[in-house]
């Protein structure tokens, strides 16, 4: 496994290539070129630039998070085929740049949804929470307002303001769209790009939807075991592939992290890996990475992924605030690399134990 972090890129992200590059064992970072809107190509001339400035300090570009998908891809529009045509533009120039790795997601109009980014637990830290409760007050279209009143004013990854001006239009555009069509509508996508993703061995990796169920009443099918397993057989592809996301599957304490991930063997190609804290149906927070801090077993999940034999990139998720920190919410460097020391740490008695080391 090959340990990473996440990286918003130099003047966006208040943590550092130099920074990142001290945590132990690590091998690169995860990046995108944020100021591309959904839909556009991406230019290879960024691409490049990027990858050099990566490799400057001395790491390397895992993968990208995200190539978001547009709307008009999701719900299927008249003009998704131009859309499709620009996502390939893009994947050629990732390919042609030697990065094989492209995660993305198929929610509808909000990506990953919390109603507090900055719950105080009771050692001082903040973290991300949720209250279906909450969620059933708001009017989703003040969702927005919601989400980024405490983010310190740096924009969320998923949450860009020109997106969610359109607020009232995206709502219209998913207006009769159910499971049935996402499904059909992400088959299409898939099979139109796995041509290109052949061509360049680039692996695609849905990353599940957070939290794993319908939000305000639009649809969610990345959300299970058994829907992930339908995405997989529908185009049947390795190149189709997973980000298995802990956090984001275990919201529903139903989703057995484990099992899911020795049912997706083969097919996961990047992991999300954090802990969650269960508080009752509908109702959780984030937690340190720790499994005892929160309800997931994470030597379990470490194990299962190396029992299976994933060599792809692993990052550790949301962090805690903690410290003083000032970061892009839920991506501050303590946390992390504290999670990350404690994976690679749970990693090495795995694979020492298994040879009997
Ligand atoms: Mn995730």
């Amino acid at each position: 496994m090959k340990m990473t972090m996440r990286w918003f890129g130099t003047g966006i992200d208040p943590v550092t290539l130099d920074k990142i590059r001290q945590v132990p064992g690590i091998y690169g970072v995860i990046t995108t070129l944020y100021n591309v809107p959904a839909g556009d190509k991406w230019n290879i001339e960024e691409v490049r630039a990027l990858k050099k400035e990566v490799e400057e300090a001395g790491m390397v570009i895992a993968g990208i998070e995200s190539v978001n998908i547009h709307d008009s891809i999701k719900t299927g529009a008249g003009d998704r085929d131009k859309y499709i045509k620009n996502y390939i533009t893009t994947l050629k120039a990732l390919g042609e740049t030697g990065i094989d790795l492209v995660c993305y997601n198929f929610m509808p109009v909000f990506d990953w949804t919390r109603t507090d980014l900055a719950k105080v637990r009771p050692d001082g830290a903040t973290v991300f929470s949720y209250s279906q409760k909450i969620i059933d007050k708001i009017d989703p279209e003040k969702m927005f307002d919601v989400i980024t009143e405490k983010a310190d004013g740096y924009a969320l990854p998923g949450w860009e303001p020109e997106r969610m001006v359109k607020i009232k239009e995206l709502f219209q555009m998913y207006s009769g769209i159910d499971e049935e069509t996402l499904f059909a509508n992400l088959k299409y996508f898939l099979s139109a790009i796995m041509p290109v993703c052949e061509k360049y061995g680039i692996k695609m990796a849905i990353h599940p939807d957070d939290p794993a169920w319908p939000v305000f009443g639009l649809p969610r099918i990345m959300t299970c075991k058994e829907n992930l397993l339908r995405l997989i057989k529908m185009v049947d592809n390795p190149c189709n592939g997973v980000t298995l996301c802990t956090g984001s599957l275990a919201t529903n304490p139903d989703n057995d992290i484990p099992g899911i991930i020795h049912s997706l063997k083969g097919r996961i190609h990047f992991a999300h890996v954090r802990n969650v804290k269960h508080n009752a149906p509908g109702d959780f927070e984030e937690a340190a990475h720790l499994s005892a801090d929160g309800s997931l077993d994470m030597y379990k999940i470490m194990k299962a992924l190396w029992e299976t034999g994933f060599n792809g990139p692993l990052r550790p998720d949301h962090g805690r605030n903690i410290w003083g920190e000032v970061s892009i919410p839920g991506y501050g460097l303590n946390d992390r690399a504290i999670g990350l020391s404690y994976l690679t740490g749970l990693l090495e008695a795995i694979i020492k134990n298994e040879h009997g080391a």
